[in-house]
């Protein structure tokens, strides 16, 4: 009986479409291909209408070795508008990601917060800024999810390698970055992932909205709009 029960819920799970999911908490973000692990590579996260954001869902997709670097951090490009109400979780599907991490940064890549668990039950990470505990100003931030134990990382000019964020000793909750690290500015750096550790991820998001367009696009979008006037008058 309870196989039966079991397989009936896998048929169900396997059966609802991404996008009836989304009827549940939307709009979504769909991560297009693979996205990348740096800032410069970061994808924008934006919907058609430039609303609020409520979910990225993607995959952490592994591979590596022979093939090349492989799928173990993705790395988005967001608008936090509601500091005090940003919140991050993931929700729960059966092709999950075993353990992931999370990571946020400001513009310039400083370390804000992240996450490893949410608590020693539970191994998916949680970001949240209750009573702006983390950062307080709104704007573009860079958020990273990725396959335990790979966590954010940046290069002394001695060439030592030290941890942004001090998640071996605090491997529950949300944390703010390792001690006399608040001013460095992280671009690609990882600690290498468990190839074992991959899947697929909807993060669900609080506090977030499209990250606007280009300025020089906006630009353009305003000269075409001054040509069409210039043109019925
Ligand atoms: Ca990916
Ligand atoms: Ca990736
Ligand atoms: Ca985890």
């Amino acid at each position: 009986m309870i196989r039966h029960t079991t397989s009936l819920l896998a048929v169900f799970v396997l059966s609802v479409p991404a996008a009836q999911a989304s009827l549940l908490r939307g709009p979504d973000f769909i991560e297009p291909g693979d996205t990348g692990s740096s800032r410069n590579t970061a994808t924008d996260v934006k919907t058609e209408s430039g609303g609020i954001v409520s979910t990225i869902s993607g995959s952490i997709g592994g591979g590596g070795g022979l093939r090349g670097p492989g799928d173990f951090q993705d790395v988005y490009r967001i608008r936090i508008t509601d500091p005090a109400a940003f919140k991050i979780t993931l929700k729960n599907s059966s092709f999950d990601i075993p353990d992931a991490m999370l990571f946020l940064f400001n513009e310039n890549g400083n370390p804000i917060m992240a996450s490893n668990n949410s608590n020693p039950d539970n191994l998916d990470p949680v970001l949240t800024n209750v009573n702006n505990a983390f950062f307080n100003q709104p704007g573009i931030f860079y958020l990273a999810i990725t396959s335990a134990p790979s966590e954010a990382r940046i290069q002394l000019d001695n060439g030592e390698s030290i941890a942004l964020f001090n998640l071996l000793n605090n491997p529950f909750g949300t944390v703010g970055p390792a001690e006399g690290t608040a001013d460095f500015e992280w671009t690609s750096e990882w600690t290498a992932a468990n190839p074992e550790n991959f899947g697929s991820y909807m993060m669900l998001l609080d506090g977030v909205s499209s990250v606007p367009a280009p300025a020089g696009l906006a630009l353009l979008g305003l000269g075409l709009i001054g040509a069409r006037r210039r043109r019925r008058a």
